[in-house]
């Protein structure tokens, strides 16, 4: 599924992200950058050890919720790995949608100041961090949406979502946010 936002193209896939070939992928990582499970696991297994050393060489304190930070892509076909840190779902109350959504809003900046020119983003904070899929959903598309709408780039922003129900959620998520517009 894809809809387009100025010049730009926003699409839905279904897959691992790690086979992804665009300039950056985006890692649903911890605050302290040190691995773990999910698609942070698959990213640094098939990207080599060089990505965990360049992590801890270069952002030592590791990283924010509702930040990223960028290293190289290792043994991935993507250039890059924009390491992002969504909050911990306990409840709705603690600010989590809208640190979720700075999250999304400063990988699309990294990669922007990177000139890549395609990122794909998994349902970060859905899986471990149990942020329910279907606001995870609104809350990434429509920071995606808003974000082409000022910037107008990247000019391929690729949600690859690892399950059918996910893929459902993000479908009928971007549905309702896009309908009514001109395409
Ligand atoms: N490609 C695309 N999506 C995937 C893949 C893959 N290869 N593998 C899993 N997913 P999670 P979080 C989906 O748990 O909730 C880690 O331990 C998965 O189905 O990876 O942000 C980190 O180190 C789900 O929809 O990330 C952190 O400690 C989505 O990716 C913590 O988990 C996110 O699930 C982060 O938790």
């Amino acid at each position: 599924m894809q809809v387009r936002i100025n010049d730009a193209a926003l699409q839905l896939h279904q897959g691992d992200i790690t086979a992804e070939e665009v300039d950056a992928i985006v890692n649903a990582a911890n605050s302290r950058l040190a691995g773990g499970g999910g698609v942070d696991g698959a990213i640094h297994r098939r990207g080599g050890s060089g990505i965990m050393q360049e992590t801890n060489t270069r952002y030592p304190e590791g990283c924010p919720t509702g930040s990223a930070v960028i290293t190289g892509g290792g043994n991935l076909s993507a250039k890059y790995v924009i390491h992002a840190v969504g909050p911990v779902w306990s409840g709705g109350n603690r600010g989590e949608a809208e640190l979720l959504a700075s999250a999304y809003r400063r990988s699309l900046e990294l990669a922007v100041e990177n000139d890549c020119h395609g990122i794909a983003f998994p349902a970060l904070s859905a899986g471990a961090y149990r942020f329910p899929v279907d606001r995870a959903a609104r809350v990434a598309l429509s920071t995606a949406i808003e974000f082409l709408r000022s910037n107008g780039r990247p000019e391929v922003v690729r949600f690859v979502l690892f399950t059918e129900g996910i893929y459902g959620a993000f479908a009928a998520a971007l549905e309702e946010l896009t309908s009514g517009d001109a395409g």
